[in-house]
């Protein structure tokens, strides 16, 4: 260990911890409990450790108070929670009156407040809801890391990233996530996987070129950008391509990739299934039909799209069927998961971990400011050491 070069670490650590610091590129690796993706923070002042489920699905950061995580909340996930106790912390003051926020699969009700979080070198005055209800009883953890927009953040609360964004701390406006090779259960510890902050690592983990999609607004009065969505123009297999015009939405909250319920029959028609049978359980899906003679391709706009037929038109995000096959279903681990379920009706394709744990993804606000934005989400195959195992 060279002895000068961690004395200047230590110095440079401790003159960056008294401002909000620079530290530019901050990592936070992924631990899985029980197939939820967790990244831990420390927050108040004396500090203690919150593992939170990172979402780019929703915006708002919340941690569970003492009260619920001892007696007040329902917990079935097998792992115990540590609350945050406003009073406790000399840091910490309450901002907002309670907000609710309702998701796909629960709610949670709480207060903003203000408080440190600390992550390695790195600390910062962070907003978030302390939760005193919360009906998300499997959640292996205290809280959620919302990486969607501040626009749709709740409790006059913002998401840490644009928090360290307007801080000036991060390096670059964007983050960057690898989940990993063992997506179910890491055992305590950290996996492979990392949400870089400030950054993302490309040279390490994809094998060619970032595919990138840009991003659109969806939703709000004037129209903001809100979720991690690009427009899908169509998706194709070996037997069937389908033009039509639809959102897709990046959810790392989600885990499935849930398609339009008019668009499902024609989804396992152009692998060549068909869905009907699926439902009447005629066709349990074994896991070697799952295999690389097969793909799926997702077209979504290029920068000329609107140029009707540029070379630009189509960014495509590719699934080969191997990368489609999860095992479990139906109870048995020969079969396979049917790779699509049927959504909401309302038009959007909502691409959750099945889709996103297969590539690294880089999600760039393309700007520092929110005037300034110009989000486009990355995909790069991952090479094949980073391929997640089965
Ligand atoms: C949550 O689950 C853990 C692990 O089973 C347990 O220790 C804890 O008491 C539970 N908490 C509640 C409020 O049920
Ligand atoms: C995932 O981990 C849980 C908890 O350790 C275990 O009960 C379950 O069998 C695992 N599932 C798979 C598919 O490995
Ligand atoms: C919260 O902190 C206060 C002040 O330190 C303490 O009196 C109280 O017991 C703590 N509450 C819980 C539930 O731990
Ligand atoms: C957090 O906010 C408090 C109160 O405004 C301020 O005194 C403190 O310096 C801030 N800390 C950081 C790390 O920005
Ligand atoms: C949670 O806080 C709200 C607002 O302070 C309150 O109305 C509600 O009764 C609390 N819930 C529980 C379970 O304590
Ligand atoms: C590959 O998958 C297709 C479609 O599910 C199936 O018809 C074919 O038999 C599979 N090939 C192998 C070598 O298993």
């Amino acid at each position: 260990m060279d002895m000068a070069r961690t004395a200047r670490a230590a110095f440079v650590a401790v003159a960056l911890a008294q401002a909000a610091t620079a530290a530019g590129v901050v990592e936070m690796p992924i631990t899985f409990r029980n197939s939820y993706a967790m990244v831990s923070v420390e927050a108040a002042t004396p500090g203690e450790e919150h593992f939170l489920r990172f979402d780019t699905g929703s915006a708002s950061t919340w941690i569970v108070d003492k009260h619920c995580a001892q007696r007040g909340c329902r917990n079935y996930s097998g792992f115990p929670r540590v609350g945050y106790n406003l009073s406790a912390s000399t840091t910490g003051d309450q901002i907002s009156p309670p907000a609710t926020v309702d998701y796909l699969g629960g709610k949670i009700i709480g207060p903003g407040v203000r408080d440190t979080f600390r992550l390695g070198d790195t600390t910062w005055n962070q907003t978030f809801l302390m939760v005193n209800e919360s009906s998300w009883a499997q959640l292996p953890g205290d809280g959620f890391m919302g990486l969607a927009f501040d626009t749709i953040s709740d409790g006059e609360t913002h998401t840490v990233c644009e928090t360290l964004l307007g801080e000036g701390v991060l390096a670059a406006p964007r983050f960057g996530l690898y989940l990993g090779t063992e997506l179910n259960d890491t055992h305590g510890q950290p996996g492979a996987g990392v949400l870089t902050l400030g950054g993302s690592h490309e040279d390490t983990y994809v094998d060619g070129d970032v595919t990138w999609l840009p991003a659109i607004k969806g939703g709000g009065d004037p129209a903001e950008y809100q979720l991690w969505r690009a427009p899908l123009l169509k998706f194709s297999g070996s037997n069937w391509e389908g033009q039509f015009k639809a959102s897709g939405v990046f959810d790392t909250g989600a885990g499935s990739i849930s398609v339009p319920s008019l668009d499902v029959y024609l989804m396992y028609q152009s692998i060549g299934w068909d869905f009907a049978a699926i439902l009447s359980h005629d066709h349990i899906p074994k896991c070697t039909e799952f295999n690389a003679s097969w793909s799926v391709t997702f077209s979504f706009a290029g920068d000329d799209s609107d140029t009707a037929d540029g070379p630009d038109k189509y960014r495509n995000v590719v699934l080969t069927g191997d990368q489609l096959a999860r095992p479990g279903y139906a109870n048995r681990d020969d079969a396979c998961w049917p790779p699509f379920e049927p959504g909401n009706n309302d038009g959007f394709f909502l691409f959750g971990t099945p889709l996103l744990d297969r590539f690294y993804t880089v999600w760039d606000f393309g700007g520092t400011k929110p005037d300034e934005y110009k989000p486009r989400i990355g995909f790069g195959r991952l090479k094949k050491e980073h391929k997640p195992r089965f």
